[in-house]
């Protein structure tokens, strides 16, 4: 008899794009990752994982897996591929690199990335180094959260927030923009925990999401008009005498300018645009002035429309109006990726940066190399000149399925003269079109420390498992193509280890005593807050000049010019604003462009899918079972019009493109908005065309975003 072989825990972290980046356990059996769980030590992951990551061994070893370096040896896309060593890749990738260099300069090199792993090692400082020092075109890395930081940017000068584990202290709670349910799981039994206690759960979304039947109000407004549902609320707040006036005087700038813009929304006005009754908004606007602890947790599903921007600019004015700030229970959470204090300058090394045209390191007043905005990649692959995109480097990211025109992207990726590398760990739509594809290792097999856009907790990835294959991670591969280029710089020796101790060296007091060795034995810590639950904004905060001068600081942590909230703002009407919060019509709508609407009737959105991780989980089977199959949620008017019925397959077009997809026929949305949850890949849909051939790379108001929901679409049925 063989002795059974015992099972090892090793404690790690979740890595993906999602707030709540969770302290796992990886138990392994004879070198093989059995199965995970939540750690439930940890107070806000309290030993829960969500559908999609419960079974992560079913990820880790996919049939999808790339485990060794592959040499495109068909036509493109053809899926023709030959295994070669690490050694040829790499030679014949800096080979290429080399001479595109010399012919058309560094900038015809373009990194694409996002957040495939939300690791400090292998996202945060793989962004940077390789692709600073060889001067290549730079990413701007906007398809998820720009705008909506820019648009809070100008009220608070950043994005701090409550912390989550606050919200068992709220009274009403908002849940604006998002499905939290299925994107942010644990935050669910924490709201709970407030209900359990009275608090009222309200959420604003066009679609009845999951959060929706989960909540105890349900308000349906139109797609793209919250910033009007904002100002309105505000307006009634104003109109009443319920705004917090001492809050307001002391602590904001402008806020009787801001006050007569919102009186520019009465009731009428507000209803007409949202489409919500007036008995709603009033309801609405009194309840949150007035339950003592309101707390908004702000998603993105408004922040990626045409305007989205603007969207939360409006939204966030509304904890100053009611003094919302510095109480326990009460704020705002958009994102708490801004709270973590890590080194950056140590992580990211813009020092590195160098002009196209130049040797030597970029200094101030220097020509940076050109920027390209990740969500025009399909405009930049097909249009972009002097130089042209002559050779791409894919990682963390698969643009193929994710980013907006997926048409124009193709047709930018199916270009015989692109030289493209994709770096994954699965044969993805973006894989399958590369000349060289290069193994990933997935988070069970290497080292990471992780940060978290959705609550305080900061968590080492301990690798559970040996690489697949000949897989590496990102920053490896990255330092090995470095190497191979010529470039000696030290920064290019350095290990998972030598990044994280990097990033945990500062001396910030929220950090104190959050070491590599503390994290190595306990897995996670909190970030060392004032209070737990941390209340921001809740006593005055130091600014470097004050701390210098040894004076008292004088703002509550506002990052504005003025250390104030600016209601009214300069700094916005100098980059071209509007200095007060506005409504506009979404750049798609009856309202903007009554010919394309005319054509096009119906507003689809598509936010994330309750099994899928945007393109991440899409091809593993059990989830894709539970997704069941590429669809889209229509209206029963909308449906009957059309003579469709529940389950017809729907041929679904704009000017942009055309997909199939089953039809959900029934009242969780209104008529003219449709809702397909998102992203399939290319691969599994029909046709081969998923649901960014529909979106458009219009970019939103301000910060360069996506605007995947400002998407008009006509639909009928496939056979008709
Ligand atoms: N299961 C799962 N979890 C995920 C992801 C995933 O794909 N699947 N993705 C991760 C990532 S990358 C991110 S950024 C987050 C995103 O998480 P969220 O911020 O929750 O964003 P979405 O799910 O994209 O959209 C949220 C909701 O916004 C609604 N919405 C669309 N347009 C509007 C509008 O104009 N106004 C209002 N009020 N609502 C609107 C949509 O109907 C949707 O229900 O989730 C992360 N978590
Ligand atoms: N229609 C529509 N489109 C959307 C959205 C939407 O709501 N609707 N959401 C948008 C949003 S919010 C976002 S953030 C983007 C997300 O866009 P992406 O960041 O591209 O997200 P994923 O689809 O998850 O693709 C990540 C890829 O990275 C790979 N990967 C994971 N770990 C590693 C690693 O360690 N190394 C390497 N080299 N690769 C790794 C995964 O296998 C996966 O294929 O999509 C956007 N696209
Ligand atoms: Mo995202």
């Amino acid at each position: 008899m063989t002795p059974i072989t015992e099972e090892i825990q090793i404690k790690t972290a979740c890595p993906h794009d999602c707030p709540d980046t969770c302290s796992m356990v990886a138990f392994v059996r004879d070198g093989t990752l059995t199965r995970v769980a939540g750690n439930p030590e940890n107070p806000f992951t309290r030993g829960n994982l969500c559908r999609k990551v419960a079974h992560y061994e079913e990820r880790v070893y996919s049939k999808d897996r790339i485990l060794h370096p592959l040499r495109r040896t068909g036509p493109k896309g053809s899926s023709e591929f030959k295994q070669i060593s690490w050694d040829e890749a790499i030679a014949e990738i800096t080979d290429r690199w080399r001479q595109i260099i010399q012919e058309s300069g560094p900038e015809a090199i373009l990194p694409y990335s996002y957040a495939g792993t939300m690791g400090i090692v292998n996202m945060s400082a793989c962004d940077g180094r390789l692709w600073g020092r060889m001067g290549a075109s730079q990413l701007l890395r906007t398809i998820c959260s720009a705008a909506a930081e820019a648009g809070y940017g100008y009220v608070n000068g950043w994005s701090g927030g409550m912390d989550p584990e606050g919200f068992a202290n709220s009274k009403f709670i908002i849940a604006w923009g998002t499905n939290l349910s299925s994107t942010n799981v644990h935050l669910m039994p924490i709201i709970r925990e407030a209900q359990a206690k009275g608090a009222r759960f309200v959420v604003i979304d066009p679609y009845r999401t999951r959060t929706a039947q989960a909540a105890d109000w349900f308000i349906q407004p139109n797609p793209g008009t919250d910033a009007a549902l904002a100002l309105g609320m505000a307006a009634y707040i104003f109109q009443q005498g319920l705004h917090n006036e001492a809050f307001l005087e002391q602590h904001t700038i402008g806020w009787r300018a801001f006050r007569d813009r919102c009186l520019e929304y009465p009731l009428a006005r507000t209803a007409q645009i949202t489409g919500l009754s007036e008995d709603t908004i009033t309801e609405l606007a009194r309840a949150y002035a007035t339950s003592g602890a309101s707390a908004i947790r702000l998603g993105y599903g408004m922040s990626r429309t045409s305007h989205g921007g603007g969207m939360v600019r409006a939204i966030v004015t509304l904890p100053a109006v009611i003094g919302a700030w510095g109480k326990p229970g009460s704020g705002l959470l958009l994102s708490a990726s801004a709270h973590f204090p890590i080194n950056r300058q140590r992580v990211k090394r813009p020092d590195l940066m160098r002009s196209p045209d130049d040797e030597s390191p970029v200094k101030w007043g220097r020509k940076r190399p050109r920027a390209v905005n990740m969500n025009q990649i399909g405009i930049a692959l097909t249009a972009l000149n002097d130089p042209p995109i002559r050779a791409l480097y894919v990682y963390n990211s698969n643009p193929a399925a994710v980013a907006p025109n997926s048409s124009l992207v193709m047709e930018g990726l199916r270009r015989e003269d692109l030289f493209t590398v994709v770096h994954e760990q699965m044969m993805t739509d973006t894989a399958r079109l590369a000349d060289i594809i290069l193994p990933a290792t997935s988070q069970m097999e290497c080292l990471d420390l992780m940060t978290s856009y959705g609550q305080l907790y900061i968590n080492l990835c301990t690798p559970a498992i040996a690489p697949l294959g000949e897989s590496r991670a990102n920053i490896d591969v990255l330092n090995s193509l470095a190497k191979a280029m010529g470039y000696t710089d030290p920064v290019f020796d350095e290990t998972a280890e030598d990044v994280i101790r990097g990033a945990l060296d500062t001396d910030s007091p929220l950090m104190a005593g959050i070491t590599y060795e503390y994290l190595q034995e306990h897995g996670y810590a909190k970030l060392k807050t004032t209070s737990n639950p941390y209340i921001p904004y809740a006593e005055p905060v130091q600014t470097p000049t004050e701390a210098a001068n040894g004076e008292h600081g004088k703002s509550l942590g506002f990052r504005t010019g003025s250390g104030k909230i600016e209601l009214y703002s300069q700094r916005a009407q100098r980059d071209g604003y509007d200095p007060l919060p506005d409504y506009y019509p979404p750049a798609e709508s009856a309202e903007a462009d009554p010919e394309l609407a005319f054509r096009y009737p119906v507003n689809l959105l598509s936010p994330a899918a309750h099994h899928f991780l945007n393109s991440t989980f899409s091809n593993v089977e059990s989830l894709m079972k539970s997704e069941r199959e590429p669809r889209i949620w229509v209206n029963t008017a909308d449906a009957a019009k059309r003579g469709i019925t529940d389950g017809d397959m729907l041929r679904v077009w704009n000017d942009r493109g055309e997909t199939l997809l089953r039809a959900v026929v029934g009242e969780n949305v209104r008529a003219g908005v449709a809702w397909s949850p998102s992203i399939w890949w290319h691969r599994d849909s029909p046709q081969e065309k998923s649901i960014n051939v529909l979106t458009p790379d219009r970019l939103t108001d301000m910060g360069g975003g996506s605007t995947f929901h400002t998407n008009l679409v006509q639909f009928a049925r496939a056979d008709a």
